[in-house]
C-alpha cells in the first residue's frame, strides 16, 4: 500500500490544469491503486490526481457506506447537467477542517474511461453528483473555496498558512 502526500491549499500547484491521459497503462493502474489507498486512508469520498501533484485527468471516488464501491474516472467529460441546483455542504482533503456550502447541479452525466481503459457512462445524483463536480473542478485547477466570498477565502488562506507554519515548527 502506498500513500501519496496530499497538497494543501493555498499550494499553487492545486491550480494546475490537468492534461488528458494518453494511455491507460500500468503507470495509470498503479496511480489509481495509490490514489484509492490515499483516499481511504484519509477518510475521503473522492480524490483527484491534481491533489497528489499528478496533473493528469484521473479521479477516484467511493460514496458507499461500506467503502467498498470504488469508482475510477479517467479523462472524464461532463456531457449533461441538470437545470436544478442545490446548496451542498462540502469539504476537501486539500483544505482540512473547512466545510462550507457550494451550489451544484443536482444530477450530472459523465463519460469516462475506467482503470482498464473501458468507456463508461455515469449517471449521478445526490452525493455522487456533488463529488464528481468537486473532483472535476480539481482537474481544472479549481478548489471549492474559490466559490466562497473573498473575505471567507482569505480567512481560510490565513488559517491554512498558520497551520502549515505550526506543523513545520
Ligand atoms: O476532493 C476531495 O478533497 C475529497 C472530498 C470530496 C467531497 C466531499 C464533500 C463534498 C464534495 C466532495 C472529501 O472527501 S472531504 C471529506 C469527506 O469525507 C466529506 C466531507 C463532507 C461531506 C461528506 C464527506
Ligand atoms: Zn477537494
Amino acid at each position: 500500500m502506498a500513500l501519496l502526500p496530499i497538497l494543501t491549499y493555498p499550494d499553487r500547484r492545486l491550480h494546475t490544469v490537468a492534461k488528458p491521459v494518453a494511455d491507460v497503462d500500468a503507470r495509470i493502474a498503479q496511480l489509481v491503486r495509490d490514489m484509492l489507498d490515499t483516499m481511504y486512508d484519509a477518510s475521503g469520498i473522492g480524490l483527484a490526481a491534481s491533489q497528489v501533484d499528478v496533473h493528469e485527468r484521473v479521479i477516484v471516488i467511493d460514496v458507499s457506506q461500506k467503502r467498498n464501491e470504488p469508482l475510477v474516472l479517467v479523462n472524464p467529460e461532463m456531457v449533461w447537467t441538470s437545470v436544478e441546483t442545490h446548496l451542498n455542504e462540502e469539504g476537501c482533503l486539500s483544505v482540512p477542517g473547512i466545510y462550507d456550502g457550494v451550489i451544484r447541479h443536482d444530477a450530472v452525466h459523465v463519460h469516462a474511461l475506467d482503470a482498464q481503459g473501458q468507456g463508461r457512462v455515469i449517471e449521478a445524483q445526490e452525493l455522487l453528483a456533488v463529488c464528481i463536480q468537486h473532483e472535476m473542478d480539481h482537474l481544472m485547477g479549481k478548489v471549492f473555496v474559490e466559490y466562497l466570498s473573498p473575505l471567507k477565502r482569505n480567512r481560510i488562506k490565513t488559517k491554512m498558512l498558520k497551520a502549515q507554519r505550526e506543523d513545520t515548527r
